[in-house]
């Protein structure tokens, strides 16, 4: 692990997640009460001993920056080992980053100065638990110029994402990004091999790759759109599906979408989740604020009317306090005020969110900040929420943007 260099993609616009990426890139949502997106590969980073990582950032980076800085500070540089953020900086062109091959190369030479042997590309956009370590053995001790992680997916998935097809060692013979009509695995005509856009590559092989596509004029400069169908034409391209201790595929989500992010949510609160949070073997690091542990108050069923401050099937943040109202099948992230006589249902809350007194929200995501006023419902009548002018998806999500104001 010495000799990589890890990359994370980090500059994704995530348009599809709006308004929750109208301030944030999409890598800096939050997830899961405590977590950013990007802390679970930045986790994966750190558990499968990988210290030497670059965030490549683009699009509304602030927020992003300032979480790195903040909780992703413990490495020691004396010892070689950083997360470092990096900018554009306009240093090989006179543009920003064009596709993602173009992050990497515009990073060329703060690449050269780690001098690592592999570099291994990461997205900062994906959910996920994954040990890197067997990808990365198989990918030196095949000698291949790149190996590209993926996973079985049904078809209709595949036109999301780069699918391979692949000989019966494992190298790929086929690569198309996005394709219409997916190709199937072999003897398995439901699913196709989707790319993780995960990919190591022999260092010296990825500046050849980087340096010639600069050049070509047509190019979007892109690893999906462009560089991988090219390389396979002529070089030794391999493609490893990641699988769990059991053997089975690996949970991974792209949360690309609002219906995906909250779906994604809801799975932590299951009671077996496909991605378990309290699997203390492989721990995620979140925000890890000086906070008091969460608080419930006033839960009295007997009173007339009923108060019941309590907190079912849920997961509730450090600093909350739900206070005499209810929460039910909800993540609910730090310092967030559930008032009494309320009623949460089937919402995701960001952190200091407050729900006035006798005020109903449902199917809700609601951004960081938000005071909900008493007697207020979200989620129950769409007439409503669309004059209030918030986000409502087909499938029946309300979003409610971060700081905003509601008219009494
Ligand atoms: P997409 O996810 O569609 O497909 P893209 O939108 O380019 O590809 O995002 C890849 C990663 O790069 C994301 O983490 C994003 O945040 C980041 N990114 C995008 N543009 C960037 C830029 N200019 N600078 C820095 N970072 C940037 C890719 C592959 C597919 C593969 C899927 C898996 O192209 O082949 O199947 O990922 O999700
Ligand atoms: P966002 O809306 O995405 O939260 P911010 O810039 O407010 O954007 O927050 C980005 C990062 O800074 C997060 O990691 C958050 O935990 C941290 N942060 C924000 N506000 C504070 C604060 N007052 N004290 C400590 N950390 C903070």
């Amino acid at each position: 692990m010495q000799n990589v260099l890890t990359l994370i993609l980090a500059g994704g616009k995530g348009s599809r997640l709006e308004p929750l990426t109208l301030d944030r890139s999409k890598p800096s949502v939050p997830f899961g009460g405590i977590y950013r997106i990007i802390d679970f590969v930045l986790s994966n980073c750190i558990n499968s001993e990988l210290r030497r990582v670059l965030l490549l950032t683009q699009y509304k980076a602030a927020s992003l920056d300032r979480h790195i800085h903040l909780q992703w500070n413990f490495l020691c540089r004396e010892l070689g080992e950083f997360i470092e953020v990096l900018p554009p900086q306009q240093r090989v062109g006179e543009h920003w980053y064009r596709g993602t091959a173009d992050a990497v190369y515009q990073n060329i030479y703060t690449i050269e100065q780690a001098d690592p042997e592999t570099i291994l590309i990461l997205s900062g956009d994906h959910i996920y638990k994954m040990d890197y370590e067997p990808f990365l053995s198989d990918h030196l001790n095949s000698n291949a110029d790149c190996t590209i992680a993926c996973l079985p997916v049904q078809r209709e998935e595949g036109r999301d994402f780069g699918v391979m097809g692949v000989d019966s060692e494992s190298w790929v013979q086929r690569f198309e990004e996005k394709p219409d009509d997916p190709f199937p695995i072999p003897g398995d005509s439901s699913r196709c091999l989707a790319s993780m856009g995960i990919y190591a590559f022999k260092t010296s092989f990825l500046f050849n790759e980087l340096c010639r596509d600069a050049a070509l004029p047509k190019s979007s400069h892109d690893f999906g759109k462009d560089l991988l169908p090219r390389m396979i034409q002529k070089s030794q391209v391999r493609a490893f599906t990641v699988k769990d201790d059991e053997n089975n595929p690996i949970y991974w989500r792209d949360v690309g979408t609002i219906d995906s992010f909250y779906e994604a949510n809801m799975d932590l609160i299951s009671v077996e989740p496909k991605l378990n949070l309290y699997d203390f073997s492989w721990p995620i690091r979140g925000y890890n604020p000086p906070m008091p542990p969460p608080k419930f108050v006033f839960a009295d069923e007997e009173a007339t009317p009923p108060r019941v401050g309590h907190a079912i099937d849920s997961l509730i943040g450090p600093g909350s306090i739900i206070s005499g109202g209810k929460v039910t099948r909800s993540v609910v992230s730090q310092s967030v005020r559930v008032e009494s006589y309320s009623d949460v249902q089937d919402s995701i809350l960001f952190s200091g969110v407050t729900i006035g007194r006798n005020a109903r929200v449902r199917n809700a995501i609601v951004d960081k900040n938000v005071q909900v006023p008493d007697g207020f419902t979200i989620g129950y009548h769409r007439e409503q929420d669309l004059m209030n002018r918030l986000t409502c998806t087909e499938s029946g999500l309300v979003i409610v943007p971060k700081d905003y104001h509601f008219e009494v």
